[in-house]
């Protein structure tokens, strides 16, 4: 399957939810009206675009019906559709591995999926033909790095690993020797997200950034951020705090398999003017794809 079935029998419950009701206000509608504009603005945030975004989205629309002297809700769908596409391009979507070795630090709060995205695009890049190395740095529980080991298995990257309660950033380090001297080319570290205690986790992410800088001076570095598509707004404030706490430069989506708010995508977009990169469609190794806009609203409509 291609990005855009793959992508589109992932967003099944957001497009059902937003075909019923999108699709009503499209169809229901003979003129843009304001009631048109309500019922679609309303429609939107349904969708989880939340209202910020919802309200800036309808706000557009309504200058380029003028603007282009659309007359029919069809023609209003399509200048929608190219809007989204508009708000969800907000930097490069591909990540930049331009460097020998590249490395990925991969935060996010706990359960929203970051040792399972961080097994994907191992098997990603190993199938590509590049040398992954996998560093356990969330030491809080045993069974994090076990299940980081998994995966390193699964996808045929390499991994690094302590003992259960080791210093993360001491992994980090670890991490970083074996690199050089294995010649690997992409380096994935995991990590804890206690976000909880937000003094401590911003401490712990500020001192593993500051070793691979050490360590790493030349190397193009990517802060990979992963959102749980399923939590919705809340998604969006747990992002805030960690664009605040961390250089994130990437986001990930996942669980957009189990969501009817795939929308939740063009808010965090939006809301953070971070580019999407990832979006997570299931639990399996090749249930991550990476993003690109005018398919995902495709998908979506
Ligand atoms: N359906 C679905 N489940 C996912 C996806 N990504 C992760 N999961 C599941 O979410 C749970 C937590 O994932 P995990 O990687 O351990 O989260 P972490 O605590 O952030 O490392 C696991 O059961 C994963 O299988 C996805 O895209 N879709
Ligand atoms: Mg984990």
């Amino acid at each position: 399957m291609g990005f855009f079935d793959k992508i589109k029998a992932g967003l099944t419950k957001t497009r059902d939810a937003l075909s019923s009701t999108l699709g009503g206000v499209f169809t229901g509608f003979s003129e843009i009206d304001d009631d048109f504009y309500d019922e679609l603005e309303e429609c939107l945030i349904l969708a989880d675009l939340g209202v910020e975004t919802s309200g800036k989205a309808v706000e557009r629309l309504r200058k380029a019906v003028r603007e282009q002297h659309l007359k029919t809700t069809e023609e209003a769908k399509d200048a929608l559709k190219d809007i989204l596409v508009d708000m969800l391009n907000v930097g490069d979507t591909q990540l930049n591995l331009s460097t020998h070795p590249s490395v990925i630090l991969v935060i996010g709060v706990n359960g929203v999926g970051k040792t399972t995205t961080i097994g994907k695009i191992a098997k990603q890049q190993v199938d590509q033909g590049k040398k992954v190395l996998l560093v356990a740095g969330d030491t809080f529980r045993a069974a994090a790095a076990d299940q980081l080991e998994i995966w390193a298995d699964r996808s045929g990257a390499a991994i690094v690993r302590q003992h259960e309660g080791a210093d993360p950033a001491s992994v980090v380090y670890d991490g970083i020797q074996s690199a050089k001297a294995k010649d690997v080319d992409v380096i994935i570290i995991d990590t804890a997200g206690r976000l909880h205690n937000k003094a401590n986790l911003m401490n712990e992410l500020n001192k593993i950034s500051r070793i691979v800088n050490r360590e790493l001076p030349e190397a193009a570095k990517e802060v990979l951020l992963v959102l749980d598509g399923t939590t919705g707004q809340n998604g969006l404030i747990q992002a805030k705090q960690f664009k605040e706490i961390a250089g994130v430069t990437a986001i990930a989506l996942t669980k957009l398999d189990g969501t009817a708010k795939g929308g939740i995508v063009v808010a965090v977009a939006d809301a953070l003017q971070i580019p999407v990169k990832f979006v997570g469609v299931g639990e399996q190794a090749d249930d991550l794809m990476p993003f690109e806009a005018q398919g995902f609203v495709d998908a979506l409509f």
